[in-house]
């Protein structure tokens, strides 16, 4: 087998590669092949919690007999790194949520003038949830109301967090009972940092537990929150057509492309590039115009609500600057390689970091300030119209690209199911009752140059239609699919099994759902919520016939959203090495006391074939227990 292919399953991505080998230029493909992960590590087997270490915890019997300085045992260690990574990854959607409560606020209170409330219904079904009072008044009064109770979310000591009523009574009752029902997302992340650092808690399954805590506070917290005041500022995503991977850039407009994970810069730069005033500026440089594309979620973001084209996952970001066309790209918060500052001074490209959080050397700072942020995103807009005329012959200049159908809210998912006046997700219930679908799975997280990039996405999402399988996708897992041509219609009739491709023919739709961002998986959440209150199937999230599979995952916020979704009752299976891999009681609490008390659990497989059959088997075996049609 060529050597490249290897490297990434996505063609158009394998021709830059080797086009940057050719020319000398490092990507994270090869630094991945030259920096071999440390054995010890990558297994959660190394406690570096203080400095009497680090301790590597290894040998013969390490998980009876080898103990850190403290005497910290191989399960302690190997589960407090894992609650080390629930936190962070908690807090980096939790601190994305908090920026969307603010910006929500000061929209509603008239000091972020740019921002309006788009949604002004999923505002009112929020405010229904929250129990705040919304017919007859003002809608910035309520939006209001709406961002100072998510705010409580951060603040109160005690109760619980506000959207943990959302889910199904059986699931708040396995939660109450097992004592991981978040009180504010701030708090649990800080203790978890509190409860592993050196000396505090050292049972593994009480660690795990407040793990479980930490990362409902990510699900059922900020993801949500996310994305809700992500819907009522900008829209609430309904189906859209678009285009996706390397040939999104053209030859003859000012390439622009939005990349990280706050939308409220990039849903003011996709405004402010469609405004007379900038296209003319664009024209005075020689482009004929402004062609805005994304890069990981931030696309997933304008891709759902405005059809804006994405160039594609996380390991596409250098290759995208590796084409020669990208006259400026944006960044903001999380998922973004510094490689590419660097790699941008072999190009034109300038790298324009925009977050207070976030700087790289190197690169351009604009800061994003939400009072006033039109005019920052003009200034974006003209530094990448002045940037057009730097552009050189050098780049790869590869020009592929798939349509796509993405935008698949939850809400649109339930209106498409009935029409306005009866939406509801009886017809996917009737349709896994009946069979017709054998089962949900979500298809998710990152894409990771440790394995052939994008391929076990690819190869599980064929896989799993042609069993009749309906996927909901979301973030980088949608990237891949996108930019190997998964994401249409056309998809259901070439693979779709006989069961599936009749429901997507019936709704026209395609098998894969593209529902959004990271933060958007917690849509699934919703679904499944919606679909255990419907009747039929399971009443409660655990016990449905599905699963979640993030098969390249490589942040640490993926184990966070795999965590939540094991709580809330779904069994996840990550690819790759397991990070409790060296504890075997660690590795049991997580897969069979998980699975006993919640119904969910958290599996690592790196065998692409074994994740897809233990897939199909927990499908299957929840099927049987329902006591479904084979
Ligand atoms: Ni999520 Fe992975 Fe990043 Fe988005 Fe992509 S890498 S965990 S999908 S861009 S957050």
């Amino acid at each position: 087998m060529d050597k490249h292919i290897m490297k990434s399953a996505n063609e158009a991505a394998e021709r830059i590669i080797e086009w940057g080998e050719a020319h000398k230029i490092e990507t994270c493909f090869e630094r991945a092949e030259k920096l071999k992960p440390c054995p010890i590590g990558e297994k959660g087997a190394c406690c570096k919690v203080c400095h009497m270490g680090p301790c590597r915890l290894v040998g013969k019997n390490a998980e009876e007999e080898a103990r850190g300085v403290c005497g910290a045992t191989l399960p302690t260690v190997a589960a407090r790194n894992l609650v080390r990574m629930i936190a962070a990854g908690t807090a980096a959607h939790s601190d994305h949520a908090r920026d969307m409560v603010l910006t929500l606020l000061a929209a509603a209170t008239g000091e972020a003038k740019d921002f309006q409330i788009t949604d002004v219904r999923k505002l009112y079904r929020v405010a229904g949830i929250l129990g705040i009072e919304f017919e007859g008044r003002p809608v910035n009064d309520v939006a209001k109301d709406v961002a100072l109770r998510f705010l409580e979310d951060y603040s109160r000591q005690k109760g619980e967090i506000n959207y943990a009523k959302r889910a199904p009574k059986k699931t708040q009752e396995r939660w109450r009972k097992w004592g991981i029902v978040p009180r504010n997302i701030d708090r649990e992340i800080a203790e978890a940092m509190h409860r592993t650092s050196v000396g505090v808690d050292h049972d593994p399954d009480h660690l795990l537990l407040h793990g479980l805590k930490t990362a409902i506070a990510d699900g059922w917290g900020g993801s949500m929150i996310s994305t809700d005041i992500t819907d009522i500022l900008f829209g609430t995503p309904r189906p859209v057509k678009a285009e996706a991977s390397f040939g999104i850039f053209k030859e003859d407009e000012v390439n622009l492309v939005v990349h990280g994970h706050e939308p409220s810069l990039a849903e003011m730069i996709v405004d402010v590039a469609s405004e007379p005033e900038m296209i003319a500026y664009a024209k005075s440089k020689g482009a004929k115009g402004i062609n805005l594309g994304g890069m990981c979620c931030t696309a997933n973001e304008v891709l759902m609500r405005h059809g804006i084209p994405t160039a594609g996952g996380f390991t596409n970001q250098e290759l995208g600057i590796m084409t020669g066309l990208v006259d400026a790209l944006t960044v903001d918060v999380q998922c973004i390689m510094p490689a590419i500052a660097e790699l941008s001074k072999k190009f034109h490209t300038k790298i324009i970091t925009t977050s207070e959080k976030a700087k790289i050397p190197s690169a351009v700072h604009i800061e994003y300030d939400e009072h006033r942020a039109r005019e920052i995103a003009r200034e974006i807009v003209k530094l990448a119209c002045d940037n057009y005329q730097n552009r050189k012959t050098e780049g790869s200049h590869i020009t592929d690209k798939f349509p796509v159908v993405a935008g698949f809210s939850h809400e649109y998912i339930e209106y498409m199911q009935g029409g306005r006046w009866r939406a509801s997700f009886r017809p996917l219930n009737d349709a896994i009752m009946a069979g017709r679908i054998r089962g949900v799975v979500g298809l998710a997280g990152c894409d990771n140059p440790r394995v052939p990039s994008t391929g076990i996405h690819k190869y599980l999402a064929t896989e799993l239609i042609k069993n009749d399988v309906l996927i909901v996708s979301t973030g980088c897992g949608s990237a891949a699919c996108g930019t190997a041509g998964y994401l249409t219609p056309e998809m259901a009739l070439e693979h779709a099994g006989p069961g599936l491709r009749e429901v997507c023919e019936a709704i026209g739709i395609p098998p894969i759902l593209h529902l959004g961002a990271c933060v958007d998986n917690s849509r699934i959440l919703t679904i499944l919520s919606a679909m255990a209150e419907e009747g039929g199937l399971s009443d409660e999230i655990g016990g449905m016939p599905g699963v979640g599979i993030a098969p390249e995952w490589m942040s640490e916020k993926a184990i966070a959203i795999g965590c939540y979704f094991a709580a809330s009752g779904v069994p996840v299976i990550f690819g790759g090495e397991s990070p409790v891999g060296s504890s075997e009681e660690v590795t049991r609490i997580m897969t069979e006391v998980w699975y006993e008390r919640f119904k969910g659990a958290m599996h690592f497989e790196p065998d692409p074939e074994k994740m897809l059959a233990l897939a199909l088997d927990y499908i299957d075996k929840a099927r049987e227990a329902l006591k479904l049609k084979k």
